[in-house]
């Protein structure tokens, strides 16, 4: 069988697992894939097949771009409710290394530690009990305040959902009231896994996968873009992977909100599930190239470097993924959970990786807008 991409043309396709060949030709004439394929994608020993064809749906729909960012992580508390026991980084009240900032520390924070004008600050953090909703309106306004370039990406559906109940208010209320004080978008986290039989087991006190999808739908229809991320490698199953995909892209059919697919492979030290092993290269270049080819909704996949490795990342750049994060700064939640890989990378760093994975660094905003930079800021291109 002979397959081409649009951007270039593409010799033919070859693999040594023949129920990938009817998979094949569905995305060769742009099909969408069904719940059996995405199956029989995780099931196939021909890592490379999976990844060239994902890697044909990337070069279509971007070239030879690759994204990345210059962002710094904000956690401002890891006192956190829920006890998930995929989670190092959340403590109890009360417990050894607790932290709160107060709120010059968060804004000081977000401008220490790096030279390089930042666009983005992503915040997440726990479920404290005491916080009151205010204080975390106070944090977004007073960065937008003092930093009012920087695009703001804070909360996730988990968060939203936990401050609105605190704060006594509807979801969409609540989501009003964040994008009033500056939030301009929202990350991906707390998706986990969206089937009921593996969050009872890794994150039993979260908001369950509806209401996580219903509150990134209302998100999306406040105007509010979001990633969604999907955290593999613990107890799920080929069908929970791809259910999970599946929910995701019909929330996408109906808003279109939802700009980048990000999955993370569990870090399992100090958890509550230290004993599962961690995730292998296969399983995360595959893992990159199955949310291609099934999230065909989807504008972007990153590789998130932290998660992945700098390497795995760079790897994943021709098997699906489009981006690969930024510079973070500071990285506590995989930390906590045994990650090797640096803090933080330089913007330089970030575009060597991408230049010998043979692709063409593209520096963007939050919203996929080009930046471009001058010695200490930076102009988005509208
Ligand atoms: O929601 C927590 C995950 C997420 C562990 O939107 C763990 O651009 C692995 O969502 N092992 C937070 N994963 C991070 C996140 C994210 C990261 C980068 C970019 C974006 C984006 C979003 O981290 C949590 C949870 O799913 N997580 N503990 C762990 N032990």
């Amino acid at each position: 069988m002979s397959l081409s991409s649009g951007a270039r043309p593409r010799h033919s396709f070859q693999t040594d697992d023949p129920a990938l060949l009817p998979i094949a030709e569905k995305v060769q004439r742009g099909e969408r894939l069904d719940f059996d394929d995405g199956v029989t994608l995780y099931r196939s020993g021909d890592v490379l097949a999976v990844g060239w064809l994902a890697n044909m749906v990337r070069e279509r729909m971007h070239g030879d771009v690759a994204y990345f960012n210059v962002n710094r992580h904000i956690n401002p508390t890891n006192v956190c409710m829920a006890s998930c026991r995929l989670c190092a980084f959340g403590r109890k009240k009360g417990e050894d290394g607790t932290y709160t900032m107060a709120l010059e520390e968060a804004w000081e924070t977000a401008g220490s530690g790096y030279s390089e004008a930042i666009t983005e600050f992503h915040i997440v953090g726990g479920l404290h009990p005491d916080l009151p909703f205010e204080y975390f309106m106070d944090l977004v306004s007073g960065l937008k305040q003092r930093f009012p370039k920087v695009h703001i990406k804070a909360f996730t559906m988990v968060e939203v959902a936990f401050l609105a109940k605190r704060g006594k208010m509807t979801i969409p209320q609540a989501l009003q009231r964040m994008k009033d004080a500056g939030v301009d978008s929202m990350p991906g986290g707390g998706a986990e896994i969206f089937a009921d039989r593996v969050r009872h087991i890794i994150c039993d006190h979260k908001i369950d996968g509806g209401e996580w999808l219903e509150t990134a739908r209302t998100a999306h229809k406040l105007g509010l873009r979001s990633n969604a991320t999907m955290l593999y490698g613990h107890v799920e199953n080929d069908e929970d992977r791809v259910d999970h995909l599946l929910r995701l892209r019909e929330v996408q059919d109906d808003t279109g909100g939802f700009q980048t697919f990000i999955p993370l492979a569990f870090h399992p030290d100090h958890t509550a599930l230290a004993h599962i092993p961690r995730t292998t290269g296969m399983l995360d270049v595959k893992q990159i190239a199955i949310g291609r080819l099934m999230l065909d909704n989807f504008p972007h996949i990153k590789s998130y470097w932290q998660m992945v490795s700098p390497k795995m990342a760079q790897v994943a750049l021709r098997f699906g993924a489009d981006d690969i994060d930024g510079t973070v700064v500071e990285e506590k939640i995989y930390h906590d959970a045994g990650a090797t890989t640096p803090q933080g990378m330089r913007r330089a760093d970030l575009v060597r990786l991408i230049t010998e994975a043979g692709r063409v660094p593209f520096e963007r905003d939050t919203l996929y807008r080009a930046v471009t930079r001058s010695e200490d800021s930076f102009t988005v291109a509208v």
